[in-house]
């Protein structure tokens, strides 16, 4: 194929828009950029239903005086205020009050509306408020994604769990605690829901930027840095799994067109990127079969 350009790789549903067997895509690096889509068309039951926004009225800069979104706050947001409560893990309502905003994000500059309140980078999501998100602005996530390929069966396989919230299954990530390190975020967060205990020190940068994620917000919005480790001989087949307390279940998910799809949030193209780099850096560890799938979203 000689226009590669058409090849946009990813759709916004996070499965693949086109598929390209021919298109040399391990000569270019493999670079992460999450679209707004289920922070727009999605949204957990507690929500009020969003603001219909079309492509073109997302940018901030476009006048849109029509645009009424309904404000929301969950009530254990509410609740967890850390202004009033000891170990309270929310910024208070009044925006006026939080000493900590952020000015600077892995998306870059922080811009805030006329209220001071801080605004998605990627525009209009049809929600104004927190929603279920504690921090205005950016709230920071860690994700830790494992893969493995399962010596029996040839299939690569990531440790996957099922979340309580909506049932999807999805890397077993989290909410960087305040103070803490992400790579003692990554390590935490699998411990907690996976049971596994793994050193993330060497772990590879996959991104770190926006996540696609329902509970989105034009004033808050979930920011993550996604590090992959694939495991290899005994210590890919000795983990022991076991679901903790915001996992309905825990497995070693085989990686298809299907299950790809299907993961939380931007957790499918995550995955499939990580599996991209991991190839670029060593070419010859993933199984033929798997090859196929992999090549097919770039
Ligand atoms: C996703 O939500 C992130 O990618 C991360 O996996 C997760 C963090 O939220 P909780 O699992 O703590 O609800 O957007």
């Amino acid at each position: 194929m000689e226009n590669n350009d058409q090849n946009t790789g990813w759709s916004l549903l996070g499965v693949p828009s086109t598929v390209d067997p021919e298109k040399s895509w391990l000569q270019n690096e493999i670079e992460v950029y999450v679209e707004s889509y289920r922070a727009r068309f999605e949204w957990p039951p507690d929500y009020p239903r969003r603001f219909n926004v079309a492509d073109e009225n997302m940018p901030w800069e476009v006048d849109y005086p029509e645009y009424e979104p309904p404000y929301y706050v969950a009530p254990v947001v509410l609740e967890n205020d850390c202004t009033k409560k000891e170990g309270g893990w929310a910024d208070p309502e009044d925006i006026a009050e939080v000493k900590d905003l952020a000015g600077e994000s892995f998306e870059g500059t922080v811009l805030l509306d006329e209220q001071g309140r801080p605004l998605n980078p990627r525009g209009r999501s049809g929600m104004a408020g927190r929603g279920l998100l504690g921090k205005w602005g950016p709230n920071y996530a860690a994700d830790p994604i494992i893969t493995r390929v399962n010596q029996r069966f040839g299939d690569v396989e990531m440790l996957a769990i099922q979340r309580k919230d909506n049932g999807q299954w999805a890397i077993p990530g989290g909410m960087v605690d305040k103070g803490e390190a992400v790579t003692a975020t990554l390590s935490r967060e699998l411990k907690e829901e996976a049971g596994v205990e793994l050193d993330f020190s060497d772990a590879h940068l996959v991104y770190q930027g926006f996540v696609d994620d329902r509970r989105t917000t034009d004033h808050a919005w979930i920011e993550s840095t996604v590090k992959h480790l694939h495991l290899e001989g005994e210590q890919a087949e000795k983990l022991e799994l076991e679901a903790g307390s915001d996992a309905l279940s825990v497995t070693w998910l085989p990686l298809t067109d299907r299950s790809l799809g299907k993961l939380y949030a931007s957790h499918g193209y995550f995955v499939v990127s990580a599996l991209g780099m991991l190839y670029r850096r060593q070419p010859d560890l993933l199984p033929a079969k798997f090859m196929q799938l992999l090549a097919s979203y770039f």
